[in-house]
């Protein structure tokens, strides 16, 4: 519902960023989903709070900086000017951008630490354990996936040194709580994952400080000790409304708790077990709601190496424009799942959506409008295909905002997109070029105005997520852009005085543009090679799937959630393409030193044919014997550890699990699977 008469307050988060200097589309999801939100709340009549800004502190940083030759803040301060270039670029409308260095948070992250400690919720002692810097994470050995961080994959570090502690097990059952008997955390599937991988297996105290670098905030009371950069970042979103410990700024109290905090799924952890407990510590309301997203992958090797800058959003957004990019991401994702880059799909999209669905629906109406009326359009006679076209119009806010306030924008793109296709249908079933040559002049104006009204509800609800494309589609009604949603009913609007525009969005020939991104790419190609070490480690940070687990499989479970947009069809000839076989396995062997692989003889029909498989790890040789498997059998022959492997046997993998597909039924080796 509008809150018309009242302002009710919504603060809103996003997560504050590594001043690393690599931005990429990832990192404007979060921002300009939140972008959205808080646009549409205040459209709604709420007084929105939006909270961004940078994290600034910690080892990484330091390490940054001094292989730069430069200091920790001269190195943060060029790249903070970077990130708020971006956000003005793709028309963030932030109410703060905090800074972890801005003294008065620093200040009160010190008062926040002494009062933990002065209520016995801190206490000092000895850590010993593992340390992943990149994630300036501290993990018990039990915590660890085969050695590495559970969070990126990455080597961890011994660490030993005296720290303090803050007393997490002691909040365990409240936050258990929190998590299973509230709606606080966002998808549910989120839930479990924190429940059972971390406050079911033990919720350890957690060292909350450091000693072995200096960039960070000092414990007042113990200088050698930095306070842990999770405590300093976590803290930002009550420093960010002016608590020093123990007050709210006067003017700014009243956005606490926050409505919702809102990121990625890699630090869900951070935000829904040790936050509530800091709060808790802190006897502070708790924050209404942490959503999680999930992350957009950059397909294969296209974010990798030579093409990294194929997703710099300065780039895309220069060349597409903003809203081209804002509408990418926010129809990216379904929500909490993963949703998958690539060029192809980010060109595909503005041409379908943008230029060909809202594009001509624009253009069209608005040419009509003028070459039927002279732009000046209201009400003339109903007919039958009217019904159904302003039920839709009428009903769109509704859903709109069901999906909003549900926080899933994708879904209510969805359904704004819905009504412009309606629209488009509308003019090819009504035919006003007919209408004007048979001279019913009446019908043809009720026609224009409703899809000028239709233009016009659809145009207001696309405010929050292409603000500029939608103030021109307004514009082009000769209306305002509206500070509220106003009366987004079918009737709203009498008299329409329209213009004709230019194109919104040019359309793109895909091929030419692939290549242009291409030539991009290569001439911003990061020169430097990476170590092997920080190449894999990147992968597995774009490869980061559910349940902070690194999946070894090759498609992750959040991709079975695609929505039919994000798919990428191929024709029924494409698969026609590709050679299924049932195989049967003669035999079966280890391949030498190579732990994941095993070699396989298959009889296919009348043929025996050599297979190298990368199933070691989930079945043994002499369980393969025997089996009957599918094979893909026209693939081109490649040498693996100097075996010749010709085709691939197909399996089904989820997280860790991976089995093998077999017919269902006894069938002869060498049938065809179709
Ligand atoms: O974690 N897809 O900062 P960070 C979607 N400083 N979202 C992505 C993404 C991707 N591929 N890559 C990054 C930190 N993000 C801490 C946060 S908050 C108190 C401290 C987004 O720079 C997403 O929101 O590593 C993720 O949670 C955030 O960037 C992490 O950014």
């Amino acid at each position: 519902m509008a809150k018309q008469d009242k302002k009710e307050k919504f603060y809103l988060t996003t997560p504050i960023y590594y001043p690393s200097g690599k931005w990429h589309l990832g990192h404007c999801y979060t921002t300009v989903y939140g972008d959205a939100i808080a646009r549409f709340k205040r459209m709604e009549g709420y007084d929105v709070y939006y909270l961004t800004g940078t994290d600034e502190h910690g080892q990484k940083i330091e390490k940054r900086a001094t292989e730069a030759g430069t200091t920790p803040k001269a190195f943060v301060d060029g790249l903070v000017e970077e990130i708020k270039k971006l956000w003005q670029e793709l028309d963030v409308s932030y109410t703060k951008f905090i800074r972890t260095t801005d003294k008065d948070h620093v200040a009160a992250v010190q008062k926040i630490f002494k009062r933990l400690y002065d209520k016995g919720d801190i206490y000092k002692s000895k850590y010993k354990g593992k340390y992943c810097t990149p994630c300036e994470a501290f993990w018990t050995e039990s915590q660890l996936h085969d050695g590495k961080c559970p969070d990126c994959g990455r080597e961890v570090q011994d660490a030993e040194e005296e720290s303090y502690f803050f007393r997490l097990g002691k909040y365990a059952p409240r936050i258990r709580k929190l998590l299973t008997e509230t709606d606080f955390l966002r998808p549910e599937s989120r839930i479990n994952e924190m429940v059972n991988n971390f406050i079911d297996a033990g919720l350890e105290d957690l060292a909350v400080s450091r000693t072995s670098f200096t960039w960070g905030v000092p414990v007042e009371f113990d200088p050698g000790h930095i306070v842990y950069v999770w405590i300093d970042a976590l803290s930002n979103y009550i420093t960010a409304l002016g608590y020093d410990g123990e007050n709210f700024s006067a003017d700014t109290a009243k956005y606490w708790p926050a409505d919702l905090h809102l990121m990625a799924k890699e630090i869900v952890r951070f935000h829904t077990i040790i936050w509530p407990a800091i709060l808790m510590a802190l006897d502070l309301p708790l924050p209404k709601h942490v959503v999680a997203h999930g992350w957009l992958l950059f397909g294969g090797d296209k974010m990798s190496k030579s093409k990294g800058n194929v997703v710099d959003p300065f780039v895309l957004s220069a060349r597409y424009g903003k809203d081209a990019l804002r509408y990418y991401l926010l129809r990216a994702m379904p929500f909490g799942a993963d949703g998958a880059y690539t060029g192809e799909t980010f060109l595909t999209r503005i041409n379908a959506d943008l230029c060909n669905d809202l594009g001509n629906l624009v253009r069209r109406t608005g040419k009509m409008n003028v070459q039927y009326f002279g732009g000046t359009v209201t009400r003339g006679k109903a007919g039958k295909e009217d019904g159904a076209m302003t039920a839709q119009i009428d009903a769109l806010y509704g859903e709109v905002a069901a999906e909003m306030n549900d926080y899933k924008p994708q879904r209510a793109l969805e359904k704004i997109f819905d009504l412009i296709g309606a629209a488009n249908k509308y003019i090819d079933c009504t035919q006003p070029w007919v209408l004007s040559k048979t001279g019913d002049t009446e019908r043809l104006r009720e026609v224009l105005y409703v899809l000028d009204e239709a233009i016009r509800v659809a145009g207001t609800l696309l405010l929050p997520f292409i603000p500029e494309t939608a103030g021109k589609i307004l514009g082009s009604l000769g209306l305002q852009c509206p500070e509220r949603n106003g009366n987004l009913r079918f009737g709203g609007v009498k008299e329409y005085h329209v213009r004709e525009i230019d194109a919104l969005f040019p359309r793109l020939n895909v091929e030419k543009e692939l290549e242009e991104l291409e030539k991009l790419a290569q001439a911003n190609a990061p020169k430097e090679k990476k170590s092997e070490n920080e190449t894999k480690a990147d992968k597995a940070k774009e490869n980061k799937t559910l349940g902070n687990k690194q999946s070894n499989a090759p498609c992750c479970e959040d991709k079975n959630m695609e929505t039919e947009n994000e798919r990428e069809y191929i024709t029924i000839d494409d698969f026609c393409k590709v050679q299924l076989r049932v195989a049967e396995v003669l035999a079966c062997e280890k391949v030498e030193k190579a732990d994941k692989l095993l070699k396989l003889t298959l009889k296919v029909g009348e043929e025996t044919r050599t297979v190298v498989s990368g199933i070691a790890k989930h079945y043994t040789p002499e369980e393969m014997v025997g089996k009957r498997v599918v094979l893909v059998a026209n693939l081109k022959p490649r040498v693996m550890r100097g075996i010749e492997s010709c085709g691939m046997i197909l399996c089904a993998s989820q997280g860790d699990k991976l089995v093998l597909v077999t017919p269902e039924a006894a069938i002869d080796s060498g049938a065809e699977v179709c």
